[in-house]
């Protein structure tokens, strides 16, 4: 029996080794991440492996697909739950970005730490919101409609396998290789014909309208690995000649730990793509839409953290409002809005309650009786914090990474009325529940206080600080 956690290593393997064929750029930005990590692996000991094993973050990807109905996301969240990838988190990029980026996303990916642990595979999923008047008028809503319902992504057996691995824990050797291929193949990018007329009509409304819509199948839209130090591989990527976008996005790199996320991408590549023309004629052509990502990530940060970061965030938009400066420029002016505002250690964001963290027994007993608050248990000694992975994404960073690749800004119509599509409607697209992020680490760091009281035999529950 292959389980679900092997079906997800073996997929994210799988998916890696289909995209390096297809785009081989990104085969050079896995192989300089690595590069870079073993250096911080070298430089820094054990101390780079405080946000997962080396092992955890070489395998690690995240990858982003886009898909056009709720038939079409609720079909994805079954093969995603046969490989133990459950919705998380709510974005919406209509809100977040300035151009034309018409959907409403979740990432697919495993909640529970030991399955984070083994193989963290997590997937950015995208859906139109084609009632969207911003974006779509009726008559045009229409004629999508039509076209995304008469298409099929996902052939009927491998959502039959998925159903079974999902409700079984996983399939057969032969039906998980059956499996396997039948999901690596969905997201292959397609050599079918691309109407040239529906797809530039598209594209005058959003690009990604036209990636999404405008064509009969699916494909992968980027992997992206994990590296360790993302200012080196900037540097490296770009002495490589590969162009990246102008900034990283996310926090700066400043004199304090790793929070939240930071990524950036090298620019969309031409491709070769099939067209059919007006008048019958099939032809080759190009499109710039795939690309290539890397991240960085951090601690994950309480509600009172997010809030601190994104209050940080507009305020280096009101710093710099009116004035063109370099990324360097901006980089500088952010790690000095953060040195001013966020603790520069671990200690201080468990008592600020800014982070998550983990907590573990030391075997040190300094006194007689353990106190019963987390601050005096870390102070006295008899408690450490183990920081938790940031695992989710920001919408901020995601609307800045579909901008910096789209090649026109589209149109949206902002004096009309965006259609209500919140996260509730999202849960009943999917039909199953979608989980609140803060709520996954809020629950791995109590299961590690109880964990604690348990073996300090402590009889009330740990106290946590107090947001400060
Ligand atoms: C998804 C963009 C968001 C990220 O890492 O924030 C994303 C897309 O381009 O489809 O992948
Ligand atoms: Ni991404």
């Amino acid at each position: 029996m292959v389980d679900s956690t092997a079906l997800r290593a073996a997929f994210a393997r799988r998916l890696s080794a289909m995209y390096g064929t297809e785009v081989p750029a990104y085969n050079t930005l896995v192989d300089v991440a690595q590069e870079v990590n073993r250096e911080v692996l070298e430089r820094m000991g054990a101390d780079a492996e405080r946000l997962g094993s080396i092992d955890r973050v070489t395998a690690e990807r995240h990858g982003a697909i886009r898909v056009g109905t709720p038939a079409e996301m609720a079909q994805v969240a079954r093969i995603f739950g046969a490989m133990g990838m459950y919705p998380v988190g709510y974005y919406d990029l209509r809100e977040a970005a300035s151009s034309s980026v018409p959907v409403v996303s979740t990432a697919f990916r495993p909640v529970d730490e030991t399955e984070l642990a083994a193989n963290p595979f997590r997937v950015f999923t995208s859906m139109l919101v084609t009632g969207d008047r911003r974006f779509f008028d009726e008559d045009l809503e229409r004629r999508l409609g039509e076209f995304l319902g008469a298409r099929r992504l996902f052939p009927p057996r491998l959502l039959e396998l998925a159903d079974r691995a999902e409700a079984e824990g996983g399939l057969d050797d032969r039906e998980a290789e059956e499996f396997l291929t039948l999901a690596t193949q969905a997201f292959e990018l397609s050599r079918e014909p691309v109407s040239r007329s529906w797809y530039t009509e598209l594209e005058r409304v959003s690009s990604v309208a036209a990636d999404i819509g405008g064509v009969p199948s699916t494909h992968v839209n980027h992997l992206t690995p994990r590296v360790l130090d993302i200012d080196a591989l900037y540097t490296r990527m770009s002495e490589r000649g590969i162009t990246m976008i102008d900034a990283i996005q996310g926090p700066p790199r400043w004199n304090g730990p790793d929070l939240l996320l930071r990524q950036t991408s090298f620019r969309a590549l031409a491709e070769p793509r099939v067209f059919r023309e007006d008048d019958g004629r099939v032809v080759e052509d190009d499109l710039r839409v795939r690309f290539g990502e890397v991240e960085a990530r951090g601690i994950a940060v309480t509600p009172a953290g997010r809030a601190l970061y994104d209050e940080l965030s507009a305020a280096l938009d009101a710093a710099l409002a009116g004035q063109r400066v370099t990324a360097e420029e901006r980089g500088a002016v952010a790690a000095k809005l953060w040195e001013g505002r966020v603790p520069s250690t671990e200690a201080e964001l468990v008592t600020g309650d800014l982070a998550y963290f983990t907590f573990h027994t030391t075997g040190a007993r300094p006194a007689s009786a353990p106190p019963a608050d987390l601050a005096g248990l870390l102070a006295e000694g008899w408690v450490t914090a183990r920081p938790i992975v940031y695992e989710d994404f920001l919408p901020r960073s995601a609307a800045g990474i579909f901008q910096s690749n789209l090649t026109s800004d589209g149109s949206k119509d902002a004096t009309r009325a965006g259609a209500d599509f919140g996260a509730g409607a999202l849960a009943d697209v999917l039909g199953r529940p979608l989980h609140d992020p803060y709520e996954l680490y809020a629950s791995i760091r109590a299961a590690s206080l109880i964990r604690v009281r348990d073996e300090l035999g402590l009889d009330r529950e740990i106290a946590l600080p107090a947001a400060s």
